[in-house]
């Protein structure tokens, strides 16, 4: 009797992990951005996979448009496990996670080419892998492009004309670091408040990629666009381990898996979104100037002198430039 007794007990719970493995999870994912922008097209493209995958079991809702909030906010909701996944810029998790500074690191990536390399091989891995300890899994990098100024009132032709400008900054020490390097004077805020401080003269400046200036329509109110082409730093997709806690190691693989495969549908939208955007706004009278990117790719040694001093993220940047 005992034994029996013990055994339907063993499978009542048994059954009970089964059942709760089993259960139906909407994954909420939060992005800044709108609909139709490349990132949040992309992590609707895994929620499909995920949902194939596990006959409907399990789907990602994105949540975009910072309807959860700025991006430094909903990293910590992330970790915490009030929010489920994320799809955030590097720039926002350097003070995290150090490990995400180098690839951030001004004039650090040849071109595009290798910074998908560099990403898609170990060295990705091992920044993905940094996230752990944060309390976040790292799922997947994301292209975001190369960054440039844009000003509203004077154009920038040379380094020299960033000499005391206030340039908005994404809220990371290096990305402090790099502005005063450049002379200008960084003025940290999330993305949403960039709009109304051009457009009121609480900075004179920031910088982003081409989609990211044409869907904020930042164009309107800085229309002095300098191709500078700073940083590669790519996007970061990460899960809350609470929530990844949660699930089976089935699901686990599901998911990474899907996350992985979203990489290369987020490069051809990308891709294409990029070509639009750029057209969009020199449609709409954007200057576009060009520079010499020499004594800018100067300025930056001291940023280097700062944030490559430990040994490891010495071998870090070594391992990066080494990739051919
Ligand atoms: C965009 C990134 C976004 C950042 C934004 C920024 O996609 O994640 O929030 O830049 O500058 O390119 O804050």
């Amino acid at each position: 009797m005992k034994t029996a007794a013990m055994l339907s007990f063993a499978m009542g719970l048994t059954l009970g992990a089964g059942a709760l493995f089993a259960q139906e999870v909407t994954l909420r994912s939060a992005d800044i951005h709108p609909d139709g922008y490349p990132t949040v097209e992309a992590v609707k493209y895994m929620g499909e996979l995920v949902s194939q995958r596990t006959n409907g079991r399990i789907k990602i809702e994105v949540m975009n448009n910072a309807a959860l909030g700025s991006e430094k906010d909903t990293i910590e909701q992330t970790r915490f496990g009030v929010i489920d996944m994320n799809r955030v810029n590097s720039a926002p998790f350097n003070n995290l996670v150090p490990e995400t500074v180098v690839f951030g690191l001004p004039f650090l990536f040849r071109d595009v080419d290798h910074m998908h390399k560099v990403v898609d091989g170990p060295i990705g891995d091992e920044v993905l892998a940094a996230f752990e300890p944060h309390g976040l899994i790292g799922l997947a990098f994301y292209d975001s492009g190369a960054r440039s100024f844009y000003t509203t009132k004077k154009p920038i032709e040379k380094l020299a004309d960033l000499k005391g400008m206030k340039i908005r900054v994404q809220q990371s020490d290096l990305w402090i670091a790099m502005m005063e390097a450049f002379g200008a004077n960084p003025t940290p805020m999330p993305f949403g408040e960039v709009y109304s401080s051009l457009e009121t003269g609480v900075v004179d400046g920031a910088e982003n990629n081409w989609p990211s200036y044409e869907s904020s329509r930042h164009f309107e109110v800085a229309k002095n666009y300098t191709l500078t082409d700073h940083s590669l730093t790519p996007e970061i997709l990460v899960i809350s381990k609470m929530s990844w806690d949660k699930l089976s190691p089935d699901d686990q693989k599901v998911i990474r898996a899907a996350a992985k495969e979203s990489v290369g549908k987020m490069r051809e939208l990308w891709q294409a979104r990029e070509k639009a955007s750029e057209e969009k706004v020199k449609a709409a009278g954007v200057k576009i100037i060009k520079v010499n990117k020499e004594e800018f790719v100067t300025a930056m040694q001291p940023v280097y002198e700062r944030f490559v001093t430990d040994p490891k993220m010495k071998d870090l940047v070594e391992r990066v430039r080494a990739v051919k």
